[in-house]
């Protein structure tokens, strides 16, 4: 079922659960058996399972959700190298737990990210892909001087929901477009950070009240789920435009596209849901809406820089590179230390 890429059978044993980039990819066979899924594949809780079952290490995806059950009989699992970063696709407590090494992809993708995270926002607020499709139905016909309007983002104020690295991003872009910049984050940010990305601290509501046009980049955790939800929508300005480039399970979907169908929300843009890939009807039906496929992270050499740090995190988690035992960008550091040891041990023992 998973061709190997390298036989060297008394090496530990890799898997790579999605088609990545083969020539980045390939660095890994230079320590490891590879084993690789080849095609793009759904896998379910029980592949993920299988294939994990007689693994040292994963590179993975964020489609892969990976938890006490997938790892239950990986007795040979030490590290786990996502692909993003994101990783609520990791129950990091459990890999924790079990003593295997999480790594995410941080730093590499804050640049393209913030970049698509302003394309959005102006082609939300724009109406660019509904101008275009209205274009394409020939209703040029039907042109008047008030026909798709759009809201402005120089000079508006724009809120931003999670200030870390991508936030102060597209914080400093919007310097650019003279907007006045509200963020909300867990924590304030140091002044001088404040000062280089032009914001101001102010809280959830002030945001949601106060902004024209609103950027969710918060990691997801149990905590947010739905922490845009009805009442946060109705605080908006029904001229506002929403943004979410975070994780869909942030938004209540249904009161979202509630607000949007009965004008109390001017428009969204969303690049991701909370059944990837599947979008609900609700949203398909909306003209108001910007629909992406998660594709933030998605230029070339991004994401080409993503799998390289990944298979980096993946070398040296197993012990192995320059950087053995030292992955360049873990989840969980605490386990590194103990993880370490079990690699020494395991690689004395031949395993
Ligand atoms: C995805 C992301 O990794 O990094 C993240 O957390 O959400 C994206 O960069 C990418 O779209 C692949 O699923």
């Amino acid at each position: 079922m998973f061709p190997a890429v390298s036989m060297a059978e008394s090496r530990p044993r890799v898997w790579v659960s999605q088609p990545l980039f083969d020539d980045i990819v390939g660095r890994l066979a230079a320590h490891f058996d590879v084993r690789s899924t080849g095609e793009v594949t759904e896998h379910s809780p029980q592949a993920i399972a299988d294939a994990l079952r007689e693994c040292a290490g994963a590179l993975i995806t964020l489609n892969e959700r990976i938890g006490a059950r997938e790892i239950a009989a990986a007795a040979s699992l030490r590290a786990i190298a996502n692909v993003g970063v994101g990783y609520n696709n990791l129950d990091v407590a459990a890999l924790t737990q079990a003593g295997i090494v999480a790594t995410n992809t941080p730093d590499v993708l804050t640049e393209t990210t913030a970049d698509f995270g302003f394309a959005l926002l102006m082609a939300t607020a724009r109406r660019v892909t509904e101008a275009e499709r209205w274009l394409r139905e020939g209703q040029w016909q039907q042109w008047s001087f008030s026909t798709l309007l759009g809201a402005d983002l120089h000079g508006s104020t724009l809120g931003i929901v999670g200030m870390g690295r991508i936030g102060q991003g597209i914080a400093r872009r919007a310097r650019g477009f003279d907007m006045r910049v509200l963020y909300h984050n867990r924590s304030r940010l140091p002044d001088a950070v404040e000062q280089e990305c032009g914001a101001r601290y102010a809280g959830f509501d002030e945001v949601f009240a106060q902004a024209d046009h609103v950027v969710l980049v918060l990691p997801y955790s149990p905590q947010v789920h739905h922490l845009v939800d009805a009442a946060a929508l109705a605080k908006m300005k029904p001229t506002a435009t929403l943004v979410n480039i975070a994780r869909g399970g942030i938004v209540d979907e249904i009161a979202l596209a509630d607000a949007l169908a009965n004008g109390r929300l001017a428009a969204a843009g969303l690049d991701v849901y909370e059944g990837e890939p599947a979008v609900r009807p609700e949203l398909l039906a909306l003209r108001n809406v910007v629909l992406t496929p998660h594709i933030a992270s998605a230029s070339l050499a991004t994401r080409r820089a993503m799998v390289s740090l990944a298979v980096d995190n993946l070398i040296a988690a197993l012990g192995e590179g320059p950087d053995a035992g030292n992955p360049p960008t873990p989840v969980n550091p605490d386990v590194l230390a103990a993880a370490t040891i079990k690699t020494i041990t395991a690689k004395r023992q031949g395993a």
